[in-house]
C-alpha cells in the first residue's frame, strides 16, 4: 500500500485529545506514513525528532485591532498552505472546536484552487458533551459534522451523545482509545526506589491524573481518599494541574489529609506515577472514554470510576475495575478499601485490567484509522 502524507491538527497540550492524537501520529509516522502537525505549539507528547514528522506551527497576529485574535482563519490559511505545499493526501482534525469547522472551510478554499483533500474528524469527548452543548456553537459544529468526509468518535457513548446534541445525520464510526503495550516496561529498581520516596512499605499510594477541572469532580478523589486514608495507612498522588487545584487545596486541609496527599503538578510523563500506585481514581461527572484509566489498567493498576458516559466501555464493574453512580463516593471509597485489603481479590482485578488494556492495543487501533485512510484516498 502506498504511504500517505497525513496532516493532524489537534490541542497540543496534556489534553487527552492532544495524547491520542500526537501518539497517533507517532504510530503513523513509524509505520512509514509522512505526518504533519499543524498546531499552535509543538505537542507536548512529540519528545524529540523522529522519522517522518514534521511540524508546522500556528502563529495567530497580535495586531492590536483585534480584541479576539482569529485564531479559526490562521488556522484555515495554514492548513491551506500546508495542504498544497506539501502536498497531503488527507487531513485528520481532532476535537470538533475550532478544528472541524477550519478545516471544512479549508477544505472549500482548496477545492476553489482544484485541489481535493479528504478530512477526518475525530471527536474527544468535551468538544460534543460540554463546550458542545453551548446552543451558541451548535449550528457550526453540526455544519462541520456534517461536512467532513469521515467522523469517528471515541466510544459508543460519545457517538449516542453526538446524535443527541447536534443535528447530525450520517455514519459516525467508533474507534476507540489505545494504548502502546509493547512499550510499557515492567516495574525497575528506579521504581521501588521512587515509591519508596513517596510512601512507607505498609502504605498503599491512591492516584488521579487530570485537568483539575469540574468535570473531574477532583471533591470526590479528596473524600474518597479522606475514607480510605481513615481505614488504612495511604497517600495520595493528584498529577495535572488547572482551575479546581486551589480549591481542592483547601478542602485537603479542612480533611486534614494535607499531609497524605502529594501534588505532583503536570508530568510530561504521567505513566510513571502509576508505575508506582496501587489504586487509580477517576470519579468524573463525564468522560467520553477516559484514556487516563485505560493508560492505568495498561500498567496493571485497578480503577475505582463513576459508570458515565464510556467509562464502563473501558472498566468492566466488579471485573477489571469497579463503576458507581455520580457522587457515590461512599460506595467508591467501599471498593477501594475492599481492593486495598484483599491480596488475593486485588491480583485478580489488576490481571483482568491488564487484559482489558490489552483489547485497546495500538496493534488493533491503528489499522481501523489506516483502514479509513485508504477509503477515503481512493
Ligand atoms: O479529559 C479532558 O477533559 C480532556 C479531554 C480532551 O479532549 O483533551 O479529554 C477527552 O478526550 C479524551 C481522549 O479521547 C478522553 O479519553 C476523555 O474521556 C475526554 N474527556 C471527557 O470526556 C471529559
Amino acid at each position: 500500500m502506498k504511504k500517505l502524507k497525513i496532516g493532524i491538527v489537534c490541542y497540543p497540550t496534556f489534553g487527552g485529545s492532544g495524547v491520542v492524537a500526537t501518539e497517533l501520529g507517532k504510530a503513523l509516522a513509524a509505520n512509514g506514513h509522512s505526518v504533519h502537525f499543524i498546531t499552535y505549539a509543538q505537542p507536548v507528547r512529540l519528545g524529540s525528532m523522529r522519522k517522518n514528522i514534521y511540524y508546522h506551527e500556528v502563529r495567530v497576529s497580535d495586531y492590536p485591532l483585534f480584541d479576539f485574535p482569529p485564531y479559526e482563519l490562521t488556522l484555515t490559511s495554514k492548513l491551506v498552505d500546508v495542504v498544497t505545499h506539501e502536498k497531503l493526501d488527507l487531513l485528520h482534525v481532532h476535537y470538533a472546536i475550532p478544528h472541524a469547522s477550519a478545516a471544512v472551510f479549508a477544505k472549500n478554499i482548496l477545492r476553489h484552487n482544484g485541489i481535493r483533500i479528504p478530512v477526518v474528524c475525530t471527536l474527544h469527548g468535551t468538544d460534543i458533551t460540554l463546550v458542545g452543548k453551548d446552543p451558541s456553537y451548535e449550528p457550526v459544529i453540526s455544519y462541520a459534522i456534517n461536512s467532513v468526509d469521515a467522523v469517528t468518535c471515541v466510544s459508543e457513548s460519545l457517538k449516542n451523545d453526538t446524535y443527541e446534541h447536534f443535528k447530525v445525520d450520517r455514519d459516525i464510526d467508533v474507534i476507540p482509545n489505545f494504548v502502546e503495550m509493547s512499550k510499557i516496561v515492567g516495574a525497575s529498581a528506579a521504581t521501588t526506589e521512587m515509591r519508596a520516596s513517596f510512601a512507607k512499605p505498609d502504605e498503599k499510594i491512591l492516584v488521579h491524573i487530570s485537568n483539575f477541572r469540574p468535570v473531574k469532580r477532583v471533591d470526590d478523589v479528596a473524600r474518597i481518599f479522606a475514607k480510605v486514608r481513615a481505614k488504612m495507612p495511604a497517600k495520595l498522588l493528584l498529577v495535572g494541574d488547572g482551575p479546581d487545584r486551589y480549591r481542592i487545596e483547601l478542602m485537603c486541609r479542612e480533611l486534614k489529609i494535607c499531609s497524605d496527599v502529594h501534588f505532583l503538578g503536570k508530568l510530561k510523563n504521567p505513566t510513571e506515577s502509576l508505575h508506582i500506585s496501587d489504586l487509580f481514581l477517576l470519579p468524573s461527572e463525564s468522560e467520553s472514554f477516559g484514556l487516563s484509566a485505560l493508560e492505568a489498567m495498561s500498567v496493571g493498576v485497578p480503577v475505582i470510576a463513576t459508570n458515565t458516559g464510556g467509562l464502563p466501555e473501558v472498566v468492566d464493574d466488579g471485573v477489571s475495575g469497579y463503576l458507581s453512580n455520580l457522587g457515590d463516593v461512599e460506595a467508591m471509597a467501599n471498593n477501594a478499601i475492599k481492593l486495598l485489603s484483599d491480596d488475593v481479590l486485588y491480583k485478580k482485578i489488576s490481571d483482568a485490567a491488564l487484559a482489558k488494556a490489552n483489547t485497546f492495543d495500538l496493534s488493533l487501533v491503528l489499522p481501523m484509522y489506516e483502514n479509513l485512510y485508504y477509503q477515503l484516498c481512493k
